[in-house]
């Protein structure tokens, strides 16, 4: 049973604050978590996340710093370095871009000039915002050229496209990566069509962190890519922030550095710098491996029930932790009705938009989920082919009251008998 944080000076300072902090507490104890971008840390992440470092100021980097009493910062900054290192099999690290947005933009500026032109996935083929969708800052800056699958039925990249696109716009970087794409990369060939027209090959891999470092899915690195940058919560399990990660080349190394500070950001967030460190620490224990492999299985598990119950999943199903559910087109129910109806049972996830998606954003034909968090509370395939069953009973019954009452108490058991782990190691 994961016990309460001990919160005894908020709980006599600021009630109204510690109750939510006890709410949210409840919320996840009670409930599962198929957001597949979401996960719990371990309580040795939790307890550096809120530790003293967060009262220092720390502009630089270990070594280099323009304020004082930076002794403990950098053992703390160049740990996480070494580990990530290590971890992903590459010589350089930056540690300190606060989430996955920042990360890209500073990985952007550091390696592009303003109207160069970059090519990434489109947002509706699985791509992210900061991928050059036109409604970011960035898309007024950079020359952002997007590609897209094939085929949404089997979630290939249209590889002949995206090299046609390369020869025509010369672009200065390719980019591969993706938030909402249940498929694994053709690496080899996004490299193969970087080299011939000299573009930098980054892939934003924040989705699938944990499942590189667990060695469950290839690294980009492997196949020749120049930069990663990648969020560390996730699959990888740290606390919220980000990282970008160069292969070997010195130059790009330094100019990221640069570009992440003094360029984009001021004082790293030290206390999340120690949470990272600990977070990678636990990922290179041989455990870490076993819950990756396990996340993946836990997908196939679920994967299965859905296809069966005739379900379309965009790509056909699933390579890594996450599955695309076109809920509108196989079962009448919008994405964000499921999202409502499975959150009243328990059951978080969020609606997406699919691929060619004739529906709005805000109320879209898809529904996304994924199991890296119920992998961490201990669940295994059989779990996850209940809970998808729960979530289609659901989903056929959506407005009967007595299914949902019913389906809540077997989610309630089921977080009874699966508690959030406090330590993985
Ligand atoms: N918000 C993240 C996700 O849920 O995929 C991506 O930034």
């Amino acid at each position: 049973m994961s016990t309460p944080q001990l919160i005894p000076f908020l709980e006599a300072q600021d009630p109204e604050i510690a109750q939510a902090i006890r709410g949210e507490e409840k919320r996840e104890t009670e409930g599962l978590e198929l957001i597949p971008s979401e996960n719990y840390v371990s309580k040795a992440v939790l307890e550096a996340d809120g530790s003293v470092f967060t009262n220092k100021y720390s502009e630089g980097y270990p070594g280099r710093r323009y304020y004082g009493g930076q002794d403990y910062t950098d053992i703390v900054e160049r740990l996480a370095i070494e580990r990530a290192c290590k971890l992903f099999n590459c010589k350089f690290a930056n540690v300190q871009p606060l989430s996955g947005a920042p990360a890209n933009v500073a990985m952007y500026f550091a390696l592009c000039k303003p109207g160069d032109t970059i090519l990434g996935m489109d947002l509706g083929h699985g791509g992210h915002l900061t991928h050059g969708h036109p409604v970011t800052h960035l898309a007024k800056i950079f020359n952002f050229v997007r590609y897209g699958m094939k085929n949404p039925e089997t979630g290939e990249i249209d590889y002949e496209a995206l090299r046609e696109t390369a020869l025509r716009e010369k672009p200065k970087m390719i980019l591969a990566g993706f938030s909402a794409y249940s498929r694994e990369l053709d690496y080899a060939k996004f490299v193969e069509i970087a080299k011939e027209v000299g573009a930098i090959t980054v892939a934003d891999m924040a989705h699938i962190a944990g499942l590189i470092a667990g060695k469950a899915v290839k690294n980009p690195f492997d196949y020749g890519f120049d930069v990663i940058t990648t969020t560390t919560h996730k699959t990888l399990r740290g606390p919220r922030g980000g990282m970008i990660l160069t292969r070997e080349n010195e130059e790009y190394a330094k100019a990221i550095d640069k570009s992440v500070f003094p360029g984009l950001q001021g004082g790293p967030h030290m206390h999340l710098i120690a949470g990272k460190a600990v977070a990678f620490g636990e990922a290179l224990k041989p455990e870490f491996k076993e819950y990756a492999q396990q996340i993946l299985k836990n997908a196939k598990a679920m994967e299965k029930v859905f296809l069966d119950a005739g379900v379309r999943l965009l790509g056909g199903g699933t390579s890594n932790h996450l599955l695309l559910a076109d809920v509108f087109g196989s079962l009448g129910v919008t994405g964000k009705d499921a999202q409502t109806a499975l959150d009243e049972v328990g059951i978080t996830l969020n609606m997406n938009s699919i691929a060619d998606d004739p529906r709005k954003p805000m109320d879209p034909s898809g529904i996304r989920f994924g199991t890296p968090a119920i992998t961490t509370r201990g669940f295994k395939e059989a779990d996850c082919a209940k809970v998808a069953e729960l979530m289609l009973a659901v989903l056929n019954n959506i407005d009967d009251a007595e299914v949902k009452t019913n389906v809540r108490e077997e989610i309630k058991q089921l977080c009874v008998t699966h508690p959030i782990p406090e330590s993985f190691v």
